[in-house]
């Protein structure tokens, strides 16, 4: 089953998509429903328009893009990933497996080949957690695991809701619509950048994905007394900074004493309040992610953090409060669709090796309605979040390859 890809033309759209950016580059700043987020959306529907593929947008702005099959009411091979990014992101990041998919759809459409089941991609409306502060509200409203109470709950750091920036991007229906069947897809796979060095330390060209590591966050205020900076002299102060210090390192020091290289802890957002030089911080929140492969010990860390808020709080005379923002299970992917990702890369005469991954994706919500896989591919020096995140033109071109012929492959079962 011969598939031919375009890589020149999937490379030129990915370099195209990264100048669609709040931020100069290499630097790629697009979060949901900004400006830039819109202007990149539409830039995409007119690829899917001059491939004659037609799209279809529900009530978050999810963008879905179906090749039909011979059998349209089977359910369908899905894939997809995301483009919006983190600020000062890289220019890989979700897109890959947004232009691969597209790309692998395309190549599939241009070979001829007719297939029982529909190919559908999705561009999910959001990965990144930056806008509402959780990750992935397009694909846990798609599956369930967020319901209609999302669109006044989440909320950004302006105070606006989901539900007045959905409107006001143009997206309106109830979220109730949004939420898949748990049939509608027969498989899901998501082609993505490994966000780590083993396949490039191993020059392995292909990673599929056996399971992704379960995330969750925290959100801790922590109120003290503020004053002036020469005036309350240090036996007289509750300073909520140093107090955030402290969990700060509590975090790290709990993730690092799990004895587990998988579990993982950051403290990667910090707003201090009234934030001048002079004068002693009142207020302090924190955001947290910690995460791991194994939701029991993820937990622990969890506890012992609260645990270390408990006794800094009374040691410092400070109050801490904690709001746990999500606490989500790990993904295993299903040993069918690996098959079919190893047949399709042995087929490729490609290198693999199966492996967990320790960034989320939503193929970690799309595992709860359908069978799900990864395939990754290599990143140089494994970095990601960063503008010099770099992942080789061979190297996407390969993945796309796996996914035109894994997608194919499924789609005629
Ligand atoms: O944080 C993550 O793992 C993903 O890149 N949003
Ligand atoms: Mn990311
Ligand atoms: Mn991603
Ligand atoms: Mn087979």
């Amino acid at each position: 089953m011969q598939i031919q890809i375009d890589p020149t033309r999937l490379q030129s759209e990915i370099e195209m998509l990264a100048t669609i950016s709040e931020a100069e580059p290499p630097a790629v700043t697009r979060i949901v429903y900004s400006d830039v987020d819109r202007r990149a959306r539409s830039w995409f529907i007119g690829l899917c328009e001059a491939a004659g593929l037609h799209s279809r947008i529900d009530a978050i702005g999810d963008i879905f893009v179906r090749l039909e099959g011979a059998e349209p009411d089977l359910p369908a091979i899905g894939t997809g990933s995301h483009i919006d990014a983190i600020p000062f992101a890289g220019s890989y990041d979700g897109t890959v497996g947004v232009l691969g998919g597209l790309e692998a759809i395309r190549a599939i459409k241009e070979s001829g080949l007719h297939l029982r089941r529909s190919i559908e991609l999705l561009l999910f409306t959001a990965e990144e957690p930056t806008r509402f502060g959780i990750g992935c509200f397009g694909s846990r409203l798609l599956t369930g695991v967020l319901d209609s109470t999302a669109d006044d709950n989440l909320r950004d750091s302006e105070g606006l809701t989901l539900a007045q920036l959905r409107q006001q991007a143009g997206y309106i229906g109830s979220l109730e619509s949004v939420r898949l069947p748990r049939d509608y897809y027969a498989a899901f796979v998501e082609l993505h950048i490994e966000q780590g060095p083993l396949l490039e330390r191993e020059r392995v060209s292909i990673g599929i994905v056996t399971n992704i590591a379960a995330p969750a966050g925290l959100r801790i205020s922590i109120e003290g007394e503020g004053g002036h900076a020469g005036a309350v002299l240090m036996p007289d102060r509750r300073d909520a900074f140093c107090a955030a210090a402290e969990i700060v390192l509590a975090v790290e020091k709990s993730a690092r004493g799990t004895g587990a290289i998988d579990t993982c802890g950051t403290v990667g957002k910090c707003q201090i309040h009234p934030g001048a030089v002079n004068s002693i911080p009142s207020k302090v929140l924190l955001e947290v992610d910690i995460r791991d492969t194994d939701e029991q010990r993820r937990n622990r860390v969890l506890e012992e953090v609260k645990d270390a808020c408990a006794r800094i709080a009374s040691a410092r005379g400070v109050i801490i409060r904690l709001e746990l923002v999500n606490a989500d299970s790990p993904a295993h992917s299903s040993a069918g669709i690996i098959d079919a990702i190893v047949e399709a890369t042995e087929a490729l005469g490609l290198s693999y090796k199966k492996m967990v991954s320790r960034a989320y994706h939503d193929s970690l919500f799309m595992a709860r309605i359908a069978p799900m896989s990864m395939i990754f591919i290599p990143c140089r020096g494994g970095v990601s979040h960063r503008p010099d995140e770099f992942a080789a033109p061979e190297d996407i071109a390969n993945g796309t390859r796996v996914l035109a012929h894994t997608l194919a492959h499924l789609a005629s079962q």
